[in-house]
C-alpha cells in the first residue's frame, strides 16, 4: 500500500519509522510519503493560510498550494472508471471533525486500497473549493476520529494509519492476533492475564488455569459482553437488549 500526507508538519510522521509500521516500510509492505505543504507554495513566506472570506475567527487554508500538491499525487484524471482496478484508483481522505467516523470497519475496507492520501488541515479549516475539486479528480471522504477537539488533522491522520497498516495482509506477524481484538467481533476484548498466578494479592481467575477450554471460550465471551453493555452499550446490535447480551444469545 502506498500512503501519502499532505502537512505542514511532515516530521510528525517520523514516528511512523519504528515500530510493526516502521518493519512495514523497510519490508516495502507500506510506502508512506510525508509531503510539505510549505513546498507547494510561491511566496517568500511560504504561506498556507488567509482570513475568511465573511469575517470570523481564525485563519483558513488557502486552495492553491493544496491544489498543486494534490495535482502532483492525483495525477490528471484518476476516477475509478479510468483506472486499472477500482482498488487501484487513489482515495483522498481530509481528517475533519465534521467528516463520518472512523471505525474498524472502515479501517478494514480502506486497509484493501493500494494508495491513500492524506490531507492534515491545520487552523480552521481547508477553503471548501479544496474538497470540491479534489472530488472531481478522485474520491474524497471527510472522516473524524471522535467526537473532540484536535490543533489539526496530523494526530488523526496517525491514528487512521496504524489502524490500517496493520490489517495489511503481513504486516501483524500473527494474523489470529488480528481477530481476538476489541471491536474485530464488534464487543470490548476480554480481560487478559499472565503470570504469576498470584500478584499483590490479586488471583488469575481460576477457569483461565482449568485446562478447559470450552469453559475459558464461554468465560471469554461472558467477559466481553459484560464490559461491553458497561461502558460501550451503543456497540450492542439494535434490538438485542443488554439482558439478552447477558444470555450470550
Ligand atoms: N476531531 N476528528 C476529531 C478529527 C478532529 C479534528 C481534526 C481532524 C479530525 O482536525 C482539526
Amino acid at each position: 500500500m502506498r500512503i501519502d500526507v499532505v502537512t505542514i508538519f511532515p516530521e510528525f510522521f517520523d514516528v511512523l519509522d519504528i515500530s510493526l509500521l516502521g518493519k512495514a516500510r523497510q519490508s516495502g509492505l507500506l510506502e508512506v510519503t510525508a509531503h510539505n505543504l510549505r513546498e507547494y507554495t510561491h511566496d517568500r513566506h511560504r504561506t498556507v493560510d488567509d482570513t475568511p472570506y465573511g469575517g470570523g475567527a481564525g485563519m483558513v487554508m488557502k486552495p492553491e498550494p493544496w491544489g498543486e500538491a494534490l495535482d502532483e499525487l492525483l495525477g490528471e484524471a484518476t476516477d475509478a472508471a479510468t483506472a486499472p482496478r477500482a482498488s487501484a484508483a487513489p482515495l483522498v481522505i481530509f481528517p475533519s471533525p465534521a467528516g463520518e467516523v472512523f471505525t474498524q470497519k472502515m479501517a478494514r475496507e480502506l486497509a484493501e486500497r493500494e494508495h491513500l492520501v492524506f490531507g492534515c488541515g491545520r487552523y480552521e479549516g481547508i477553503d471548501q473549493r479544496v474538497f470540491d475539486h479534489a472530488a472531481t479528480r478522485a474520491e474524497v471522504r471527510l472522516v473524524s476520529v471522535g467526537d473532540y477537539v484536535l490543533n489539526g488533522g496530523e494526530v488523526a491522520v496517525m491514528a487512521m494509519i496504524e489502524a490500517i497498516g496493520r490489517l495489511i495482509p503481513g504486516v501483524v506477524g500473527n494474523p489470529e492476533s488480528l481477530v481476538e481484538e476489541s471491536h474485530e467481533d464488534g464487543l470490548l476484548e476480554y480481560p487478559s492475564y499472565t503470570k504469576p498466578a498470584e500478584w499483590r494479592g490479586l488471583e488469575v481467575p481460576p477457569v483461565l488455569l482449568s485446562g478447559n477450554h470450552k469453559a475459558i471460550e464461554a468465560w471469554r465471551h461472558e467477559q466481553q459482553l459484560e464490559r461491553t453493555r458497561r461502558v460501550r452499550p451503543d456497540l450492542l446490535p439494535p434490538g438485542r437488549t443488554p439482558d439478552d447480551a447477558a444470555l450470550g444469545g
